[in-house]
């Protein structure tokens, strides 16, 4: 009896003590999984050319383009309480010789050039030379790299992360040491059918990575790249409807998803310490933050973490992961300005403070806006969707400058430029080449007249120099950074803009992508880094999405019949180009199917075990602490749990508390 009642009263306290510090510090997460997914694709087709040439890249006249005016206040309130759908005179050949220059050239030879047919021998031809360029890169990889990080294409040989030089963040912040070109190429594989190399791949991944390693990688780019890849393939392996043909694999034990938590409780440490839940940028994959880690990280870093984090705590009924990413989103977002509503691209995690005032669409902001929306979509959580629209209405406000419409009325075309978050005053004239994706985002919303503007003026930017500059000056009319590392953003702004508008013009303009691609980066092994857009000299490096994304959206764009197209089954893309079926299973009650023993359900609504804590073989992780560990916890927690030093050290450690209760509950 005795006994009994001393468990009770733990019990009630511990209860208390669980609801306080859920009512006082906000630990438990606030998070209503019921939302439908109400988006409507305003897909349009475009519509038949006329109007007049327009100029290229804006008139630089005497006084220079418009751009460099302030925003004319209220100018952008029509767009921003509806975005216009191409109309008439949208993208004719007056859209066309924008994009081409408008040297002179009459509409007829735009319109000859653009709007023919795009004939499906040509098409076919195309998709088979976006296959070939992924498996000329791939083999390479395979041949001379794996189980390297990346392929050096000209030297055909791998390449690891710089031991010798850790402050080598450009390749450091990048490569593990887990084979990431072949972990980032799984879906690839998928998506163009190839069930042979994509089941030998899955295994490979399964038996020869690892990530207890001593290795120092940023947060983000391991998400993306790593966790995002692996949740994908685990998506398409377990998917009943086997829509790209046979992916499974044998005997499959949901390896890739326990992989994947495997990485995610590695990369946890870099929420932990962090005053304002913004997390570190890097950790090292066995010991934790390093100690000598910087306080500053860019937005999109901190605040692109949702869509894979929030997927895997789906997938693992493991609430911690999507926990900690959307505090972060949360925390950067409060920290916006109160007079225009933008945020800054880099802040200091401990203080709050921004360090880089620069607000923008590319480097170092483009994913957080991106994010907002797709985990909207993904988990229809209402608050990702006001975030994003209360953002976009900002963007238009204070970066975009130019003329209302795209393609008529007075001025330059629309443009949008690097503004202080401040104040909105124009920071410099450059715009960069992340940038490049914001077009297909602007699909996704259904903005498709202003996406159509700003992809022609990249793809004028393309034109020019066979490739994209790592930062263009719009007001010089020339490249400010002259690299190209065989990006995909404007290749994956063709593709969505072309199912949003299905207009041969975009069949061209990827037709063209291909081609320069071909001529310019191929080398002896792969494709390689143009150092120089103008000069074409070459680096010896092959970027894993090449292979992930740039060679996956080439081959998506010809491929009408594609399953990505064709199943009935809706797909988005993650900021690396992984496909994610946006299905039911991550928008409805997780928690509640998860939690309860019986598990869940596939993709189709049937009935599938719950992937067993217990089973997974992780280390340090949330939820798979075994029996004795769990037993273990349970008395530590009973027994300690009034101790005022465990409490004091609980409560600074938020999410190791978290995990506590995750453990519990
Ligand atoms: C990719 O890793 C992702 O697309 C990311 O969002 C931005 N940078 C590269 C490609 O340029």
């Amino acid at each position: 009896m005795q006994w009994r009642a001393l468990v009770l009263g733990l019990v009630l306290l511990r209860l208390g003590l669980h609801g306080v510090l859920w009512l006082v510090f906000g630990l438990g997460p606030s998070m209503g999984f019921y939302q439908r997914f109400p988006l409507s694709f305003g897909f349009q087709r475009l519509r038949a050319p006329d109007g007049p040439v327009s100029p290229a890249l804006g008139s630089a006249g005497p006084s220079g383009p418009s751009w460099l005016q302030p925003p004319v206040p209220g100018a952008a309130a029509g767009r921003r309480r509806a975005p216009r759908r191409p109309g008439p005179g949208m993208c004719g050949p007056a859209h066309w010789g924008y994009v081409l220059g408008g040297r002179g050239r009459g509409p007829d030879e735009y319109e000859k050039r653009y709007s023919g047919a795009f004939p499906p021998q040509l098409r076919a031809q195309m998709r088979d030379l976006a296959r070939g360029m992924f498996v000329f890169g791939y083999d390479n990889y395979m041949a001379h790299a794996f189980p390297q990080d990346e392929l050096n294409p000209i030297h055909c040989r791998g390449r690891g992360p710089d031991r010798g030089d850790p402050s080598n963040l450009n390749i450091n912040d990048v490569l593990g040491n887990y084979s990431l070109t072949l972990v980032d190429a799984l879906d690839t594989l998928a998506i163009m059918g190839n069930s042979s190399e994509f089941q030998k791949a899955v295994k490979l991944v399964i038996n020869t990575v690892s990530f207890d390693k001593d290795s120092t990688v940023q947060v983000f780019e391991a998400t993306i790249r790593v966790l995002g890849s692996l949740l994908s393939a685990h998506r398409i392996i377990t998917d009943s409807k086997q829509p790209f043909g046979d992916m499974t694999i044998k005997d499959y034990d949901n390896e890739l998803l326990h992989m994947a938590h495997d990485l995610a409780v590695r990369l946890l440490p870099a929420f932990e310490n962090t005053k304002t839940g913004i997390p570190y940028p890097r950790v090292n994959l066995k010991t934790g933050v390093p100690p000598d880690s910087n306080n500053e990280t860019c937005t999109a870093g901190a605040g692109s973490l949702l869509v894979e984090f929030g997927i895997l705590s789906r997938l693992l009924g493991d609430s911690t992961f999507e926990w900690v990413a959307r505090r972060a989103v949360k925390a950067l977002w409060n920290l916006r300005s109160n007079d225009t509503g933008l945020l800054g691209n880099v802040v200091n995690i401990q203080t709050g403070h921004w360090v880089g005032k620069q607000s923008g669409l590319g480097a170092g902001l483009d994913s957080f806006y991106e994010y907002l929306l797709k985990s909207y979509i993904l988990f229809g959580e209402k608050e990702d969707l006001e975030m994003f629209n209360a953002a976009y209405r900002s963007i238009q406000n204070y970066l975009r400058r130019g003329r209302e419409a795209c393609n008529e009325g007075e001025g330059d075309p629309p443009l949008y430029v690097n503004v202080n978050m401040f104040s909105g005053q124009l920071m410099n004239t450059w715009i960069d080449s992340l940038q490049a994706f914001f077009p297909g985002l602007q699909v996704l919303i259904g903005d498709v007249e202003d996406a159509i503007c700003l992809h022609a003026f990249y793809y004028a930017i393309w034109k020019r120099y066979g490739a994209l500059p790592e930062r263009y000056n719009w007001q010089l009319q020339a490249p400010d950074v002259l690299f190209y590392p065989l990006r995909p953003e404007l290749v994956e702004s063709t593709y969505l803009l072309y199912q949003a508008t299905k207009n041969p013009f975009y069949l061209h303009v990827g037709m063209d992508i291909l081609q320069s691609l071909e001529k310019y980066t191929k080398v002896k092994c792969g494709y390689a880094t143009l150092h120089h857009v103008i000069d074409k000299s070459k680096e010896d490096r092959m970027e894993s999405f090449f292979l992930s994304e740039t060679c996956k959206y080439l081959y998506l764009l010809f491929d009408e019949e594609n399953p990505v197209h064709k199943s009935g089954t809706k797909y988005m893309f993650t900021t690396e180009g992984h496909i994610v079926s946006v299905d039911k299973h991550l928008r409805e009650s997780p928690w509640k199917e998860f939690f309860s023993e019986d598990g869940g359900q596939d993709q189709e609504g049937k009935s599938v075990p719950r992937p067993k804590s217990p089973e997974l073989k992780v280390i340090n992780s949330s939820s798979n602490v075994s029996g004795f560990l769990q037993r273990w916890f349970l008395f530590f927690f009973f027994s300690e749990a009034f101790s005022l030093s465990t409490l004091s050290y609980l409560l600074n450690r938020k999410f190791s508390l978290r995990i506590y209760f995750n453990c519990f509950l």
